[in-house]
């Protein structure tokens, strides 16, 4: 008879999400550990885990399926580009649709849904296109999210997405990815965008509310309003940093039942929480920078004054001036949003102010909330 895995996905109330591993076994054992101490017993491996990789992965499956039997853990996977995709197929799907490489080492194929015990809807969806595939010596085709991917994904909802790759329009990782932009050939940047397009797509299909992929090598976690069409939802993206960097978040635990989270650095230590900010209010001090689908618009909490930031294709119109912000009615990621202005003149007549969908709320200075 098949041997049952010691935490079936299914079960799990708290779920530990961890950034790219990269055949790091001493670190991935350090991790496990550490999170067996504190009872956790199902992990989720964001991609670039790399165990799964050349002539010793037989005898490294081996030894990473004895320390999570050890331990009562069962590691899940979602794959990434550093990943020997060949040696990955060659283990045949369960009727479930996952791939165990052992008891306790599971693959989750791209397109993979699991209904959690919680009630919460979970998507996988590994993949991604390496940046640097023109100096690779090993590079494998099927790294790229495909149509069939995405077909097996298909529409329908999911609270959470576990990939490697990131959704598009997260400032946090854009600016980075700008300022890094030196390092790349123009077309492995080209490739790799691609990549996180497609990616992108099937994170529309599946509208989530959480998003937590690794790849990038860095912590983000920001919350970020998407449209598709007329309809806007907000999603937290958070993305994880490797298990060889020291002291950042290169772990997730997620709660399967209100999506909490809590950071862990690589060596299992605590780090402080910071909730994304979703919303602006009235009882806010501070400048923020509300980015529409259309435009942006600064807020003044401090001085309470509210003025439209014309972007580079804007036709010029009367709201752009300085007005005096009434009220704030509405001004929540993935939303439309709705405040109420007046001219800076006495006397002036109160408008309503509608904007298209809200896809980010940025501070102009730290601090402000
Ligand atoms: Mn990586």
């Amino acid at each position: 008879m098949e041997k049952q895995p010691f935490a079936p996905i299914e079960s799990a109330t708290t779920l530990a999400a961890v950034g790219d591993v990269h055949g790091d076994v001493p670190a991935l054992f350090r991790l496990l550990d550490v999170l067996a101490d504190s009872g956790i017993r199902c992990v989720i491996g964001l991609g670039d885990v790399g165990i799964l990789w050349g002539r010793n992965s037989n005898r490294d499956v081996q030894k990473v399926e004895a320390r999570l039997s050890a331990n009562e853990q069962t590691f899940y996977w979602v794959d990434g580009n550093h990943e020997n995709h060949t040696l990955i197929a060659t283990y045949p799907t369960d009727r479930r649709g996952r791939r165990p490489i052992s008891t306790n080492f599971i693959h989750l194929p791209r397109g993979h849904r699991v209904t959690l015990a919680s009630g919460r809807a979970l998507a996988a969806l590994g993949g991604a296109n390496s940046v640097d595939r023109s100096q690779r010596s090993t590079w494998w085709p099927a790294e790229s999210v495909s149509g069939t991917d995405l077909a097996t994904l298909g529409p329908g909802y999911a609270d959470l997405i576990i990939s490697h790759d990131a959704p598009e329009d997260v400032l946090a990782l854009d600016n980075y990815l700008d300022k890094t932009a030196f390092m790349w050939p123009q077309i492995g940047i080209a490739y790799s965008q691609a990549g996180r397009a497609m990616f992108h797509r099937g994170f529309l299909q599946v509208r989530p509310k959480l998003s937590v992929g690794g790849h990038y090598h860095l912590p983000i976690d920001e919350a970020v309003g998407y449209a598709v069409g007329d309809h806007g939802f907000a999603t937290r993206v958070v993305v994880l940093d490797t298990l060889q960097h020291v002291g950042t978040a290169s772990v997730a635990m997620i709660d399967t039942g209100s999506l909490a989270i809590r950071f862990l650095t690589a060596d299992g230590e605590e780090l402080p929480v910071r909730e994304p900010l979703t919303e602006l209010t009235e009882s806010m001090t501070g400048e923020w920078v509300v980015h529409t689908r259309d435009s942006r618009h600064r807020f003044d909490l401090d001085a309470g004054t509210v003025d439209r930031i014309l972007g580079p294709d804007a036709q010029p119109e009367p709201s752009d001036r300085v007005r005096r912000l009434r009220s704030i009615d509405r001004c929540r990621l993935g939303e439309r949003g709705r405040w109420a202005v007046e001219d800076l003149e006495p006397n002036a007549d109160q408008l309503w102010h509608e904007s298209s969908i809200i896809r980010h709320i940025v501070p102009v200075k730290s601090g402000g909330r």
